[in-house]
């Protein structure tokens, strides 16, 4: 039978399971990625595991989030970091470096390979012909430890690419495309795998746009196949030898199909404040703007800043416009102060900020209250850019600099000039000698590597077995397409608090609901949580699990999940239950009491959950999860099941 790339990527890495839609699968992970916000935790409960040295191909560990050192906290995780790569045989890359999906995907992007990454925008190396999938720190922890990672067998998507983009429009319009048309639940459960002539006109860093922002329509992953393209790409890095052909067989099968014809795209724009709100850039035109961000995962190619720094050059960004450029690493950096582009930005006016996430993430960068900021971000979540009320329009490094310039939102198609020419150079500087190497324990004498804990580090909290009976309030009900974001905020108050659970649970739901963190502490037992639909999408941070769970919330009732969130749940005790019917969700209120009565059982004896309403009534819930699903959750986590399996007890 023909083939299609998906399936053959999972086929060569399958260790258990059948390659059916909604089954579940195990595969084999060759690479894994870590960055410094969720990094920490993965670290600690790698530690947990007790084993020397990780047992990968490869891991490499990024420093790219906590990158503003307002006093010791993210200073020491930096160190803590750098202690756990050195005991463990991981790369480390130091601050200053760049945003980890670029820099992986220079360094060590390698076709045919799987990639875990403790960041949901890992999915960007499918640009490289590898399946590359964002998980919870927890999974990444476990294959780092050589075990393989379980998820829900993905449907394939085909998508058809034709024609050829015009000019002004590129790859960010091309995913705010499938975003128009897909929204951000309606890739769930899915892999779209890019096939067709029109590839032959996107690049590897084109692709990585695409792939990048799979994950901002819930997807598994996203698939491009290993190119002329791809081949181009590892040579200008000074890796041709790392390059392998790959592509889906002729005529493959898919579980269904998309077309993209190029040609027909118009520069596109996501509103406030989802991803999926997305309309063509004309529609909002003559908005009046206050900042125009350059940079991010979602856009670190050099064509995202050369262009850019084409259409400011000899023209001045109007003084009230905040032009806020974002080098994505290193390599970029160099590149464009050798070109001159970096001063052709800086004479236009733009502000230079250190190479990383930064206001992507909410470390910095805030836009004034009210006031309307274009990104070329993936994310426009709610208050994510650190202020309140925030007005985050997403859109491509084109849409961004003929705004900038104009000082309102503007179709780059408006500008009064050409669109400028750009050819990707045929080398760019090697960025590996920056990194710090994993030692070799097979050359090495091994010397035991104490990990350095400054007091931002604190032990992971223990959590108890599932018990047989399970009751409380219901402590929050909150509205469809809550994301990570809302559940445990970022930004430059609390990103420095990852590494330390009890602290940062005060933050917990504070998007939503000042009061939870006090409301949770006063009930001091245990509690649940009602969501919409898509509940938890977006960010993997396992903190959106494991805070609310260490403040007692015992069990998220939802319409639907996101994928990484809903296994994160999982991984740290939390049952995901989901109502079996939308119109469920009208029957329970905040402050209902629930009770569930012989829980674990019925977890094991099938899909149905019944739980006691205050009414006297019962409600009927599915749970949905796997065999190895409900033994995680009755063991409290997946900490506490692997433990009693090493245990045997
Ligand atoms: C994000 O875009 O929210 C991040 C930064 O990539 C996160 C990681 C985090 O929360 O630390 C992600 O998506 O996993």
């Amino acid at each position: 039978m023909a083939r299609n790339l998906a399936h053959k990527l999972i086929e060569a890495h399958l260790v258990d399971g059948s390659m059916t839609p909604g089954e579940a699968v195990t595969l084999k992970i060759d690479q894994t990625l870590t960055q410094d916000a969720t990094g920490t935790m993965v670290m600690l409960e790698f530690e947990a595991l007790g084993l020397p040295q990780v047992k990968t191909e490869l891991s490499a560990q990024y420093v790219d989030h906590n990158m503003i050192q307002a006093d010791f906290k993210n200073a020491d995780d930096h160190l803590f970091l750098r202690s756990a790569c050195r005991k463990w045989g991981i790369w480390f890359s130091r601050p200053g470096n760049g945003i980890s999906h670029a820099v992986h995907m220079s360094c060590f992007g390698i076709p045919g390979k799987t990639l875990l990454g403790a960041d949901s925008h890992t999915c960007a190396a499918g640009s490289l012909g590898m399946l590359a999938m964002g998980a919870g720190g927890l999974q990444v922890a476990l294959a780092m430890a050589g075990l393989p990672f379980s998820l829900t067998m993905p449907e394939i998507i085909g998508v058809e690419v034709t024609g050829k983009l015009p000019p002004w429009v590129s790859a960010k319009d091309v995913i705010l495309e499938m975003l128009r048309r897909y929204d951000v639940k309606g890739g769930v459960n899915k892999i779209f795998e890019y096939y067709g002539p029109g590839l032959d006109n996107l690049t590897a860093m084109d692709r990585h746009v695409i792939a990048n922002m799979g994950q901002e329509m819930g997807a598994t992953a996203s698939v491009f196949p290993a190119d002329e393209a791809v081949r181009a790409f590892l040579q200008q890095q000074g890796r041709a030898a790392d390059f392998v052909a790959l592509q889906a067989d002729a005529g493959a099968d898919y579980d269904a199909r998309e077309k993209l014809d190029l040609s027909q795209l118009e520069p596109l724009i996501a509103c406030p404040s989802s991803p999926g709100n997305v309309v063509p850039v004309r529609e909002v035109a003559g908005k009046p703007i206050y900042q125009s961000y350059i940079g991010s995962s979602a856009n670190p190619g050099l064509r995202d800043f050369v262009i850019p720094a084409k259409m400011v050059s000899g023209r001045e960004i109007p003084e009230e416009i905040s032009f806020d450029i974002n080098p994505s690493s290193r390599q970029l950096l160099e590149e464009i102060s050798r070109s001159g582009d970096l001063n052709t930005l800086l004479q236009a006016g733009a502000r230079l900020h250190q190479t990383g996430c930064n206001g992507c993430i909410g470390m910095g960068q805030a836009p004034a209250s009210g006031r309307i900021s274009l990104r070329t971000v993936p994310r426009n979540f709610p208050g994510r850019s650190g202020t309140r009320e925030d007005q985050v329009y997403l859109c491509s490094p084109e849409t961004a600099t003929a705004s900038a310039l104009t000082g309102k939102i503007t179709d780059p198609r408006e500008m009064d000039m050409d669109y400028p020419e750009y050819t990707e150079p045929e080398a760019l500087p090697d960025m590996r000698p920056l990194l710090l190497a994993p030692r070799d324990f097979s050359k090495e004498v091994p010397v035991e590597i104490a990990l350095e804990k400054g007091p931002n580090i604190q032990p992971l909290p223990e959590f108890e077995p599932l018990p047989d009976q399970l009751s409380g309030p219901v402590l929050l009900k909150a509205g469809d397409n809550v994301s990570t974001d809302e559940i445990l905020p970022a930004g430059t108050e609390i990103l420095p608090l990852r590494s330390n659970i009890p602290a940062i649970s005060h933050y917990t739901f504070s998007r939503i609901d000042e009061t939870f963190y006090q409301r949770a502490k006063d009930l001091g037992g245990d509690s649940f949580v009602i969501g919409g639909e898509n509940y938890g999408q977006g960010s993997s941070r396992e903190h959106a699990a494991i805070a609310p769970r260490y403040l007692g919330v015992r069990a998220v009732i939802a319409v639907s999940m996101a994928r990484i969130h809903r296994r994160n749940l999982i991984n740290f005790g939390v049952v995901p239950l989901l109502f079996k019917q939308p119109e469920d969700l009208a029957r329970l209120g905040q402050g209902d009491e629930l009770v569930f009565t012989a829980l674990p059982e019925q977890l094991q004896n099938g899909d149905v959950v019944s739980v006691q309403l205050a009414d006297g009534k019962s409600l009927e819930l599915r749970h949905n999860l796997s065999g190895e699903e409900v033994a995680t959750v009755i063991a409290g986590g997946l900490i506490n099941k692997v433990r009693t399996e090493k245990l045997g007890n």
